[in-house]
């Protein structure tokens, strides 16, 4: 594996490609971290297990555990996932696996893109935060990739969404956020994200979920499901501090076009009923650093936008909610070639995330096209 400081992936042809193109598998890491998890992550491994099982019936699943989780993860995870063992602080392997680019021969490259636990001292989750930011350079070495090296930018995976034809979404929350790259203007974000997913248009979402942890990462108010189309997560009643959020963010899509200049098709995914902590839940997670990471009645912030496109599934989550029949026919809809997948996902949901957090594609190489 070749450490690359020299060039950035536009320069040498690389792009990040959407996440409905295809595969050659997928990253997660196992949970066990009992601030994050109730119960020392008991329920939430079995939650991230069907989740694994699910993927891996059409890409490969590599699932990094640590010493202590090796052995259950092997047992609990299926003989077609690899279990390899690798210390981390958490379990978000979209925030921390590599970014893949690929170039028009087919190979492709990570980046290893600075982590800060979404927000450093400034109003980050926990710390420390140092074995997750080692991960995205230890995982591109088991992939026997080079991998570019841009830890002086913070970004976390979930941060980003791009159409693979030149257009990449974020929040203003998240990405202006003073926790992260206080030192860099708009226009200098902007430009690592051009330089460095090989994009030429960045739509700016102003917000995400309401009560979102990571300052409103864009995977859990809005993905692209096609070039041109994307769904947004929506409710119907402005008596919902979402409301407000998620017309900011229609009157915001609605205003700007994609790289291509093509105006974009939105699709409003509704949102389930608010998931709010319980005591039950809340006496379940250990102190983060003198504090609860959780309080009784605490909103979560639950999203159906939240889901994975493995190469031939959506794998999203459900809530027990009365919509959640209503929101996987919408995504049917939107993907009629893939079998839509729906796990229950309170469990993960707890830990500050969802499907697509906990996920992170590999794109398909040139000698598995
Ligand atoms: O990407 C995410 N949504 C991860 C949030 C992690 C929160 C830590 N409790």
């Amino acid at each position: 594996m070749r450490i690359i400081r020299n060039s950035v992936p536009a320069a040498e042809g690389f792009r990040m490609p959407a996440e409905f193109e295809p595969h050659q598998g997928c990253i997660m890491i196992f949970p066990e971290r009992s601030d994050s998890w109730q119960y020392g992550g008991y329920a939430a491994r079995k939650a991230f297990v069907q989740v694994a099982e699910a993927i891996a019936r059409s890409e490969k699943v590599t699932v990094c555990a640590s010493e202590a989780q090796y052995d259950n993860a092997r047992a609990m995870l299926p003989p077609e996932i690899r279990v390899v063992e690798m210390s981390s602080n958490d379990s978000w392997a979209r925030d921390y696996a590599p970014t893949f680019v690929k170039n028009d021969v087919g190979e492709v490259r990570g980046i290893d893109w600075g982590f800060n636990a979404w927000g450093g001292l400034e109003d980050g989750l926990y710390f420390p935060w140092d074995k997750d930011n080692r991960m995205a350079r230890k995982l591109c070495d088991l992939l026997d990739m080079d991998v570019y090296d841009k830890r002086d930018f913070i970004l976390e995976g979930g941060s980003i969404h791009v159409d693979g034809e030149g257009t990449c979404m974020v929040t203003e929350s998240c990405l202006l956020s003073k926790g992260r790259n206080p030192g860099l203007s708009r226009e200098e974000i902007e430009d690592n994200l051009k330089k460095y997913l090989k994009v030429s248009t960045i739509l700016w979402l102003p917000c995400g979920i309401y009560n979102d942890e990571t300052n409103e990462h864009v995977d859990n108010i809005c993905a692209f499901t096609a070039p041109g189309e994307v769904v947004l997560a929506w409710t119907e009643d402005v008596n919902d501090p979402q409301y407000a959020m998620s017309k900011a963010c229609l009157d915001s899509l609605e205003s700007q076009t994609d790289a291509k200049g093509r105006k974009l098709k939105v699709h409003k995914l509704p949102l389930p009923a608010p998931v709010c902590m319980t005591e039950e839940e809340c006496s379940g997670l250990d102190i983060c650093w003198d504090e609860p990471t959780r309080t009784p009645g605490e909103r979560l912030a639950a999203s159906y936008v939240n889901f994975y496109i493995a190469n031939k599934s959506i794998v999203m989550p459900g809530f027990g909610d009365p919509m959640d029949e209503k929101a996987k026919e919408i995504l049917q809809g939107l993907f009629p070639e893939r079998q839509v997948v729906q796990i229950y996902a309170r469990d993960i949901l707890i830990g500050g995330g969802n499907i697509h957090c906990i996920t992170q594609q590999i794109p398909v190489r040139a000698l598995e096209e």
